[in-house]
């Protein structure tokens, strides 16, 4: 892929015309009949008609991204991002092969689950071949294994007034000072590239082994400020999306570290940086304020955009 100059302005009527932009611009017409239609409106509004909706207008050949044979797999898929998080219960785990590694599922939830990776492993599998392009201008290709997420969200049971999908990851990208005046101005990016994002929170974790010294742990510093740890979010068009899996495979094998083990998010169709690898959590919610600074991800309250849409 060629570096990305013009990424799409955000999608005023998230739904809609994300479910539209995977069919493609032609479907629009027939999208916003259906929205403005009675039985459109009650269908977007409960949880359940609107994941019905999106199977049926997503389950066509043309609504998904493409799909590579074995052969075109690239023979290194470059981490990128944080590649060790450097958080203490993070290095616990992958210590043990994240043996005791719960993935929490809550929020607007009827049922709060708690999947270790047998459970999830356990769960309807789905593998699929497809193109990474990161908006730095780079792209990979890899062969991914998970559980499609839309089974997670069956076994959890959406509450009616569930609208996205919020995924906590287990890595600090930076440390917020608490109480500090640039809460209230937050510093914007004026082109937001991954070439803005600050030398050190890269890679915390490598950058401190370089140096021969344990990695910080948030937990144990208060004086660096609360960490900030990544986050994503994607709507329930995505998140029913057949191809929208939690990954813990990569090419046949378990997620390295680097690349997010020992679960990441693969949203096929969207850029680079909604990839939320080292998942901890999801959590249902009807809106994104008051998580992180609101707009939806880390680097959506840097500046990109939250639909990232390729
Ligand atoms: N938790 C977390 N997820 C993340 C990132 C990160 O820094 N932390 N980086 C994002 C970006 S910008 C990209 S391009 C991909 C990189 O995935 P990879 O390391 O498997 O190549 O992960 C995305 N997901
Ligand atoms: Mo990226």
């Amino acid at each position: 892929m060629t570096p990305r100059l013009h990424i799409p302005r955000p999608h005023r009527r998230g739904f809609l015309t994300a479910a539209a932009g995977l069919l493609g611009v032609s479907a629009l017409g027939g999208c916003d009949r259906f929205a403005a239609s009675p039985t459109g409106q009650r269908a977007l509004r409960a949880g359940e008609d609107a994941n019905l909706f999106v199977q049926r207008l997503l389950l066509t050949p043309a609504s998904l991204a493409k799909e590579f044979p074995d052969s075109e797999i690239s023979p290194w898929f470059k981490p990128n991002g944080t590649i060790e998080p450097p958080d203490r219960a993070y290095k616990a785990l992958a210590a043990k092969s994240f043996d005791g590694f719960k993935l929490r599922v809550d929020g607007l939830v009827e049922r709060p689950q708690d999947l270790s990776l047998a459970d999830l492993r356990a769960l309807p599998a789905r593998t699929q071949t497809t193109r990474h392009d990161c908006v730095e201008g780079w792209s990979a290709i890899g062969k991914w294994t998970g559980v499609p997420l839309a089974e997670v969200l069956k076994r959890a049971g959406l509450k009616p007034n569930a609208r996205y999908v919020v995924f906590h990851c287990a890595d600090t990208m930076e440390y917020a000072m608490s109480g500090g005046e640039d809460e209230a101005e937050p510093e914007k990016t004026a082109n937001p590239s991954m070439e803005t994002r600050p030398e050190g929170a890269e890679n915390q974790a490598s950058d401190s082994q370089a140096a021969g010294a344990e990695a910080p742990n948030a937990e144990d510093e208060a004086s660096q400020g609360t960490p900030v740890r990544y986050y994503e979010s994607i709507d329930l068009t995505d998140a029913y999306h057949p191809q929208t899996i939690l990954a813990y495979d990569l090419n046949g094998k378990a997620l390295p570290v680097s690349n997010g083990a020992p679960l990441r998010l693969r949203v096929e169709r969207q850029l680079g940086y909604k990839q939320a690898k080292y998942i901890q959590r999801i959590e249902l919610t009807e809106g994104l304020t008051g998580i992180g600074d609101g707009k939806g991800g880390y680097w959506e309250d840097r500046g990109y955009e939250w639909y990232a849409g390729i």
